[in-house]
């Protein structure tokens, strides 16, 4: 039987959440990332373990049908491969930083200084946009320490918390790039491959949409039970039921993440009661 083959980080930053999407997704592997291959049992996949920056190129050439890496890999690679999915986890900016005495009052200041980094190709081209001539470095590993040591004037760099940052002494002057994991697929899948990659795209989404949401239940006053619905709307519009004392409402929605304290305190203002919020295990979209 014809199998996906996905690639996934052997062991980094991205793996266990690759790993626990794949599962959420009904897709279990057995004995993880210890070998280099490993068959799912309920579906169709097989996954290979490894490094993230070979993943584009493997995926380019067919190796694997598709893979997880992180968006920065994706573009750095510049592999002809499509990005499918966006996943929501591993998020990180790439970032230009110099050392916290220096002032800085615009890019023009980074002409001509030296800037290093293991993303050449998106510096290069962030400061080709911006007509600025930099000498850039290319380091793989311990970028955030090449000023101290005076191999460079900046760098350019992942940053998530922005601690590396701080305490190798240097701060954050431009953001270049947002980046999170991304689902990649080679371009020319065969059918039956595009099928099963449309089936795991749907079950991917109803995992990430249930994990963005949650299910709300509320007692609401029917004098006020109109603003309160339109303050929840639900997927389509919210369940209304009469609660066993007169003039009250039980309303069950779903809410999404983002908008969620705000809405809260909406409908607390609105004089809703008993408010329960229970998380959604899947949400078929
Ligand atoms: O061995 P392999 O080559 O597979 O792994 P790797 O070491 O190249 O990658 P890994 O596991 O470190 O990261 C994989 C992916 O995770 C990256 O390509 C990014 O897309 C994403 N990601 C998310 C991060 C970070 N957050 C992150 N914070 N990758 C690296 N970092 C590093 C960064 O390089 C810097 O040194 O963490 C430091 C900054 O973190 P803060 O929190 O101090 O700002
Ligand atoms: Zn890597």
């Amino acid at each position: 039987m014809n199998r996906l083959r996905i690639a996934i980080q052997k062991s980094g930053r991205l793996s266990e959440k690759s790993l626990e999407l794949l599962r959420e997704a009904g897709i279990s592997l057995t004995n993880g990332s210890r070998k280099l291959l490993s068959v799912a049992q309920e579906f169709p996949v097989e996954v290979i373990y490894l490094r993230d920056d070979d993943i584009p190129q493997y995926v380019e050439d067919g190796v694997t049908d598709i893979g997880i890496v992180g968006e920065n890999e994706f573009v750095e690679r510049n592999c002809r491969v499509d990005l499918v999915e966006r996943l929501g986890f591993a998020r990180c900016r790439l970032s230009l930083a110099i050392p916290r005495s220096d002032s800085y009052q615009g890019l023009e200041d980074l002409e001509n200084k030296r800037i290093a980094t293991s993303y050449p190709l998106i510096l290069n081209n962030f400061l080709h946009e911006r007509g600025i001539k930099a000498e850039v470095h290319v380091i793989n590993g311990s970028v955030e320490i090449a000023p101290s040591i005076g191999l460079a004037d900046a760098i350019f760099d992942i940053v998530s918390s922005g601690s590396t940052l701080i305490s190798n002494g240097l701060k954050e002057v431009e953001t270049v790039m947002r980046s999170e994991a991304v689902i990649i697929a080679n371009r020319n899948l065969g059918e039956e491959q595009q099928g099963l990659l449309q089936d795991l795209r749907f079950r991917i989404r109803s995992v990430l949409a249930a994990s963005n949401n949650k299910y709300i239940l509320l007692n609401a006053p029917n004098d006020r039970l109109e603003e309160i619905v339109r303050v929840i709307p639900g997927m389509k519009s919210p369940t209304v039921m009469p609660l066993a004392e007169a003039g009250w409402s039980s309303v069950h929605s779903v809410l999404s993440e983002k908008e969620f304290w705000a809405v809260i305190d909406r409908l607390r203002e609105l004089g809703a009661q008993g408010i329960l919020v229970i998380p959604i295990e899947k949400m078929i979209v």
